[in-house]
């Protein structure tokens, strides 16, 4: 069996090695811009260049090294329906996403941020604490990061909400769904939280409309994409007070430009897309784990629904 690789960074080596340990049969055909490559069984990519969909087209499936396929749907109906897109699940992400989103809330809940800036300006001033029953957090998106995230935060008392396409019942977690239980949903989420994938119905989610909804002073966390917040709109809200503050991990564009407002916004805490790092071995394991399956004829999960775009 022959798998053909891309990785944007180069570093295929460490790849090479992994999947000689998890799919000892497998040959691994490294992508190459302007150079013919021998026909593939399946691919394995991220965000793939265009230049690489011919190749693409040819496989019997394609395997994303990450959980969102936004990176590779882009390309529509260029890439034929008929061949199954299989994403990560967690894969050692859900937990990740559970420490970067717990640390977030938790910062803004015990006012971290403004005792960051205190003390910068060499200030010693207690603030008044927030009060639990006013710090609703509500998570956008309830699938395999999601409801880990729910769960890590359940031990501190929050209040806890999500909102799904289809409906959804979580122990101690108030659950909405769909376009009509979003308007309600936001309203009572003090800490929004977004962890849905990207598609035509999530684009720009967080809009001026949606944002205004959230209580007055609320918290936005986003470590899902960049194109889910209307950025200008979370700048005049954030400079209104509308939006107390925001931790952003993903942006329209990333990097984030130098010359990005952002950079200048002492409320929004940047990070650089790490909210949940692909783990190269874990992944492997899983990808390998898929294509046995696969060959065997055997079901796996992952496979992504090219209408719903997830
Ligand atoms: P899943 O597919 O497991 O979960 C997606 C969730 O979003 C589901 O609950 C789904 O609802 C919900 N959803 C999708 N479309 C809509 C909609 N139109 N309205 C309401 N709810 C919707 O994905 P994962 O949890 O594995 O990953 C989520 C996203 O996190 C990824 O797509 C990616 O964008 C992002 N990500 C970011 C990383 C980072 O480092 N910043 C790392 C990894 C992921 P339902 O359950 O009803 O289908
Ligand atoms: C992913 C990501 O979707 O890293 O896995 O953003």
């Amino acid at each position: 069996m022959r798998i053909l690789l891309h990785r944007a960074d180069g570093k295929t080596e460490p790849w090479i090695k992994d999947f000689a340990k998890y799919l000892p049969d497998a040959e691994i055909e490294i992508w190459h811009a302007g150079e013919k490559c021998q026909v593939c069984d399946y691919a394995v990519v991220w965000s793939p260049p265009e230049a690489m969909l011919a190749e693409l087209a040819t496989v019997k499936a394609i395997f994303v090294t990450g959980a969102g396929v936004d990176a590779l749907l882009k390309f529509g109906d260029a890439l034929p329906h008929h061949i199954p897109i299989i994403r990560l699940e967690d894969a050692g992400m859900a937990v990740q996403m559970a420490e970067y989103v717990t640390h977030s809330v938790l910062r803004y809940f015990r006012r971290f941020d403004e005792y960051e800036a205190q003390a910068r300006a060499g200030q010693w001033a207690p603030l008044p604490q927030h009060h639990k029953q006013d710090f609703a957090v509500g998570v956008l998106g309830m699938g395999v990061l999601g409801t880990r995230v729910l769960e890590a935060l359940a031990p501190f008392g929050f209040p806890l909400r999500g909102w799904s396409r289809t409906e959804k019942s979580m122990p101690g977690v108030q659950c909405f769904h769909g376009a009509d239980g979003l308007d309600t949903f936001l309203r009572g989420s003090r800490v929004l939280v977004c962890m849905l994938p990207l598609t035509p119905d999530t684009s720009n989610i967080m809009d001026r409309t949606n944002m205004c909804k959230l209580p007055e002073g609320s918290y936005i966390i986003n470590v899902a994409r960049g194109a889910h917040i209307a950025e200008p709109d979370l700048l005049t809200l954030i400079k209104s007070g509308h939006i107390a503050a925001a931790t952003l991990d993903v942006f329209r564009n990333e990097p984030l430009p130098a010359q990005h407002p952002f950079w200048q916004e002492p409320r929004i805490t940047i990070t650089p897309h790490i909210s949940a790092l692909t783990l190269r071995r874990e992944s492997v394991q899983q990808i390998a784990d898929n294509i046995r399956k696969t060959e065997a004829g055997e079901q796996i999960a992952g496979v992504v629904d090219r209408t719903l775009g997830y």
